[in-house]
């Protein structure tokens, strides 16, 4: 199994190693298990050595430190949570319809995945550095070196202090009760539940407080949001709007044309809306969106995680337009259409998911 993955995951590259599960595989469970969990890279996955690896944490701080790794379990409380990840570019292939995205990988809805964390909270490690009031943002460093930006850099990227001080931020040495694997960000990442998964530094092996955000490519350039004219070519940093928050979406936990026997079917899925935002009702149109159904919405195991939905809804002999759509606890309803949300490089698509289930 290549890093450890299952054989039936959704390859969108190799090298570096880029998949997601099949939709029927995601919804196995609330917790994504590890061989079915989405796998996101910009580079090749290095190996390190946990006991020699080492993490300074300096910048606009009072008392500048290095932690190896018997330092961050020995010196904070050790802490387990769930949280849902989600790239950015989760359900990108639904705007390739409204125009191409070159370079891009057209990623379903997969690029989203449940995991159980544990490790210590960046808010506990901060307070022993003495943050300074200067500080603003908390900038992560990783090594590997990524070919994506012209020149080639290792990736990095920044929160804001205050989602750093919140408590749920976590330094993770272990996943589903097992030591980080290397695709995952062995042998410590960092978990930023509730925004988007490109914070989650892999393999973190700095931490640098600063006035501003991170002027790393992954954060400066790429992972913005830009009006829909723009070259993304001509991109440059702070270009476009920054990402942070999860938008809020849903999906099916079926692949885009399904054929079913005639008569009731389950329909299910997910539903997640990021950081201080749940899915209040998910609705379901067998019609195109013509008419609607409320669907079984399942509470979150926690304020950050995904919620799984279901409705039992009965299909006619042929073809239909199946949809779901979702409203957050802001009342905010899903924009319906991919047209209103196409930008260059295809971040952020949350328009209704619409699927083709024929029945016969
Ligand atoms: N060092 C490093 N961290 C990284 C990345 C990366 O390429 N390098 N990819 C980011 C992106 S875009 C996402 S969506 C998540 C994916 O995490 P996963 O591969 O564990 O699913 O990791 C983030 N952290
Ligand atoms: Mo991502």
């Amino acid at each position: 199994m290549e890093w450890s993955k299952r054989l039936d995951q959704i390859v969108h590259e190799h090298d570096p190693f880029n998949a997601e599960p099949d939709p029927r595989q995601l919804g196995v469970d609330r917790v994504t298990d590890t061989t079915r969990f989405y796998s996101r890279n910009h580079g090749p996955i290095p190996t390190i050595d946990p006991v020699g690896w080492e993490l300074p944490i300096d910048g606009l701080v009072g008392q500048p430190i290095v932690l190896r790794l018997s330092d961050l379990q020995s010196r904070f409380e050790h802490v387990t949570i769930d949280a849902t990840l989600q790239c950015a570019g989760n359900l990108r292939s639904g705007l390739f319809s409204v125009a191409e995205i070159p370079g891009e990988a057209p990623w379903g809805a997969g690029a989203t995945s449940s995991a159980v964390w544990t490790g210590v909270r960046l808010a506990d490690v901060l307070a022993s550095v003495e943050v300074l009031p200067e500080a603003r943002h908390v900038v992560f460093e990783a090594p590997d070196v990524s070919q994506i930006p012209d020149e080639p850099q290792s990736y990095g990227s920044s929160i804001p202090l205050h989602k750093a001080l919140s408590g749920e931020v976590l330094l993770a040495w272990e996943m589903n009760n097992e030591p980080l694997l290397p695709i995952h960000g062995a042998p410590v990442r960092v978990v930023v539940p509730g925004f988007i998964g490109a914070r989650s530094v892999k393999w973190v092996t700095r931490i640098h407080l600063e006035a501003e955000p991170s002027t790393n490519y992954f954060q400066a350039t790429a992972y913005r949001l830009l009006p829909p004219g723009f070259d993304p070519k001509k991109a440059g940093p702070g270009d476009g709007l920054s990402l942070a928050s999860v938008a809020l979406n849903s999906a099916f936990f079926l692949p885009d044309t399904v054929d079913v026997p005639v008569g009731t079917f389950r329909l299910d899925g997910y539903a997640y809306a990021g950081d201080d935002r749940a899915v209040s009702r998910v609705d379901v149109s067998i019609d195109s969106g013509a008419t609607w159904t409320s669907t079984q919405l399942e509470e979150p195991t926690n304020e950050w995680t995904w919620q799984f939905w279901h409705a039992d809804v009965y299909l006619t002999a042929g073809t239909h337009e199946v949809v779901v759509r979702a409203w957050d606890s802001t009342g905010a309803l899903q924009p319906s259409d991919p047209e209103d949300v196409w930008n260059p490089k295809g971040y952020v698509n949350n328009s209704w998911k619409r699927i083709i289930i024929t029945a016969r």
